[in-house]
């Protein structure tokens, strides 16, 4: 039966040109997206490769990806060869309906319990992973992590088996000993983030007013990189982390420093100067611990009342991280940088340990920061809201400083380490 009419036109007759041409530009845009995904997978500098494993939460997580995509990929091949061969086969060439018929019960059957068996046998083996990366009675180090918009916290409670007497409050860069399970508790104090050390271990979402787990531990000393995966904002994408793995001895040493006693700058330098207008400008939202008034009052910061959500940065011991405003931005010059990054692990601890110093600061980002930090890192879709606070700032606010307090409090900011 051929239910075509003989006098109607072929098909590609009926194309006019602009249909051709927009055709033609459909299938390159496909092909082109296609290469484009394809050769993504050649980059050899990939930081956040989910295929690389470097502790053994991730391991896990990619020993059980590796068969299930072997597995998946090989059906995914069957099945759209099957279905080309199908379409090729059986396409409408005028050829007769064939004989209809009602079920194949044996065919239907073994289809549906092929998949099954699969499935519950990838489901045993992920289970499996799930309750294991859940594991938190065998955490050796304990670190508390907050999202905000758009960089993360992180404090480390009184734990003295780790030298760590006091509590300790950082940003931007979560440092910890290798070799250690550490565990991760989160929490938000804005809206949802989610915390992702690709190298070290899946995603786990950060809420507000609820705690959540999750182990990380990585082998060796080294930076692994990772980025906040849970649409938090116009600056999510600026918000990225970096989790700093010190061997054990390095670890002591950074725990030891981070805890040393504040050390004022001295009389007559630039820097005491730096002190003076931070204490003005700053202290309201960053809290330097130890650092006194001229009356000598210990400052303490009231973020809380200047930040909707209610934190800025600990700026403590700036200088010992290598990056500042939720790692959007290097605190490290380029080739200092490389040469923190790309250390092997045995002068890793060294090269991360001694700190920024002048130079090596990225002068040129901090500067711009502190001239006007929104304009660099989008925190106001309407700009209108900038200037309309209601008291309270989203991020760090522009404060209108002059160059020559800019230079003070470089001065000043580099003695923070
Ligand atoms: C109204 C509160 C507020 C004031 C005042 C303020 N800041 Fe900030 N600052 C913030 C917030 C919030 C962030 C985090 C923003 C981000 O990363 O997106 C921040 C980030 C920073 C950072 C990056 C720190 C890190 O670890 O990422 C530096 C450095 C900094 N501020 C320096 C200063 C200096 C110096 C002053 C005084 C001239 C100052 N800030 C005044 C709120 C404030
Ligand atoms: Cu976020």
């Amino acid at each position: 039966m051929n239910h075509r009419s003989s006098n109607e036109t072929p098909a590609v007759g009926r194309l006019s040109v602009a249909r051709v041409k927009a055709r033609r530009f459909g299938q390159c845009a496909l092909v082109a997206t296609g290469a484009i995904a394809l050769l993504g997978s050649c980059a050899t500098n990939a930081p956040q490769d989910t295929w690389q494993p470097k502790g053994p939460n991730a391991k896990m997580i990619d020993d059980l990806q590796q068969p299930v995509f072997a597995v998946a990929g090989i059906i995914g091949i069957i099945v759209s060869v099957a279905v080309a061969y199908v379409i090729w086969r059986y396409k409408d060439r005028g050829q007769p309906i064939p004989e209809q018929t009602h079920g194949k019960p044996a065919l239907e059957i073994t289809l549906t319990v092929i998949p099954a068996l699969i499935l519950a046998v990838v489901g045993v083996f992920t289970f499996r992973v799930i309750f294991d990366l859940a594991r938190t009675d065998d955490t050796q180090l304990v670190i508390n992590v907050t999202g905000q918009q758009w960089w993360w916290e992180y404090d480390y409670p009184v734990q003295n088996e780790w030298g760590i007497t006091q509590p300790i409050i950082s940003s931007g860069q979560l440092v910890m000993p290798a070799g250690t399970k550490v565990l991760l508790r989160e929490t938000s104090r804005d809206v949802i983030h989610s915390y992702w050390i690709p190298a070290l271990n899946g995603k786990r979402d950060a809420v507000p007013g609820r705690i959540h787990t999750l182990r990380l531990e990585a082998d060796e000393p080294g930076i692994y990189a990772g980025q906040c995966t849970e649409f938090c904002g116009l600056s999510h994408a600026n918000m990225r982390m970096e989790a700093v793995a010190l061997s054990k001895e390095d670890f002591a040493r950074w725990i030891a420093n981070q805890q040393a006693a504040y050390q004022a700058p001295a009389e007559g330098t630039l820097a005491k100067e730096g002190e003076a207008v931070f204490l003005n400008q700053c202290v309201r939202c960053h809290q330097v611990d130890g650092l006194k008034r001229p009356d000598g009052t210990l400052a303490i910061a009231a973020p809380d009342e200047n930040v909707w959500s209610g934190a800025a940065p600990n700026l403590t011991k700036l200088m010992t991280r290598n990056t500042f405003a939720g790692a959007m931005f290097d605190l490290l010059r380029d080739a200092c940088r490389d040469d923190v990054w790309k250390a092997d692990s045995a002068e890793f601890g060294v090269k991360y340990l001694a700190g920024v110093d002048e130079a090596c600061l990225n002068v040129n980002d901090l500067r711009a920061w502190l001239r006007n930090a929104p304009e660099v890192k989008p925190m106001y879709a309407n700009p209108a809201l900038l200037t309309e606070t209601n008291g309270k700032y989203r991020g760090m606010p522009n404060l209108g400083l002059s160059e020559s307090d800019i230079d003070k409090l470089v001065a000043y900011l580099l003695t923070l380490k």
